[in-house]
């Protein structure tokens, strides 16, 4: 019985501790919002797949040893022997500005097709997560993350997605045009406050592009604040939950960690509050540490970090 299926691209991410003009060694890591998400819930305890397409080669092996190791069913994932790993730079310019690369066109993932989630999706899981960022690396992984979402609300199994609007991979408008659509399908969806009217008409306010989400049936809608917290809006209102507060020292795979977290919460059937606090807690953990996954909590580990409890536990 599977808790979350999600699709998408996971990227080798090759991390710099300065400028990459300079060169330097660089640490290698598993990226990827989705898998990002998967790795999050499986620390919870969650049993959860996660499905894309992978180079045949090293790298590929790379991705999968990750994923396994995290507790991740791979089952579904195909290898790719004619394209490449996506690649991801992300290159710490200075302590406060970091630059992101990527070397995923034509990739293994972005070659992600209708077929390749048949098998995966049948088995029937209780939510489909998926992102923004698949629709946006090809025409067929665009076809693909809609055909899921179609086929998952007509199975019923809901469907979460999360904006995750990536400038280096397409305008606004090209998202919007395509994003607009997916959103219907969705009973949660996630996003920054500058993402929203990517999933409702340009220009659209807070308040504007909301409605239209729950008009169209979206049940909740996340609104994501970095250190202001969060905002929840269904039906019946707004539900704010303000940050946990620890000291930033990385913020890539935040919003992937506040996702888990709401996913998580869902999952246990928890109120919308306590969804919430999960959420933003996920949030924390994953700004507190270094990478995009690495420092998230297993279920046991959730109150480490409560806004009063820093220091050293003898
Ligand atoms: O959400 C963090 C991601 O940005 C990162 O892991 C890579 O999925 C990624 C992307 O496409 O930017």
């Amino acid at each position: 019985d599977l808790d979350l299926l999600t699709v998408g691209e996971s990227l080798v991410s090759l991390r710099s501790s300065g400028p990459l003009a300079v060169g330097g060694p660089l640490t290698m890591h598993l990226g990827g919002a989705e898998s990002n998400v998967a790795i999050g819930l499986a620390r919870l305890g969650h049993r959860v797949a996660w499905v894309g397409r992978v180079s045949d080669d090293e790298l590929g092996e790379f991705v999968l040893r990750q994923l396994r190791a995290e507790g991740v069913d791979t089952t579904g994932v195909r290898r790719d022997p004619g394209r490449p790993a996506g690649l991801m730079f992300l290159e710490r310019r200075t302590e406060d500005v970091t630059r992101v690369q990527y070397h995923r066109a034509d990739s293994a993932g972005s070659a992600l097709t209708v077929d390749d989630l048949r098998g995966p999706l049948a088995a029937g899981p209780r939510l489909l997560h998926l992102t923004g960022i698949t629709p946006a690396l090809s025409d067929a992984a665009h076809q693909a993350a809609t055909w899921a979402a179609r086929e998952a609300v007509a199975s019923g199994t809901t469907v979460s997605l999360d904006v995750n609007y990536r400038a280096r991979l397409w305008s606004r408008e090209d998202a919007r045009a395509t994003l607009t659509p997916l959103a219907g399908y969705a009973s949660v969806v996630i996003a920054s406050a500058d993402e929203l009217d990517l999933v409702a008409e340009a220009g659209a306010d807070e308040a504007t592009a909301v409605a239209a989400l729950l008009d169209r049936g979206v049940r909740t809608v996340l609104v994501k604040l970095g250190a202001d917290g969060a905002r929840a809006y269904t039906r019946d209102g707004v539900t704010h939950a303000p940050a946990v507060p620890v000291t930033a020292v990385d913020t890539v795979g935040a919003g992937d960690a506040f996702t888990a977290g709401y996913l998580s919460g869902q999952l246990d059937g928890l109120a919308l509050v306590d969804r919430l606090h999960r959420a933003v807690t996920l949030g924390a953990f994953a700004v507190a540490g270094h990478g995009d996954w690495e420092g998230l909590p297993r279920r046991d580990e959730l109150s480490l970090i409560n806004g009063s409890a820093a220091g050293t536990t003898l």
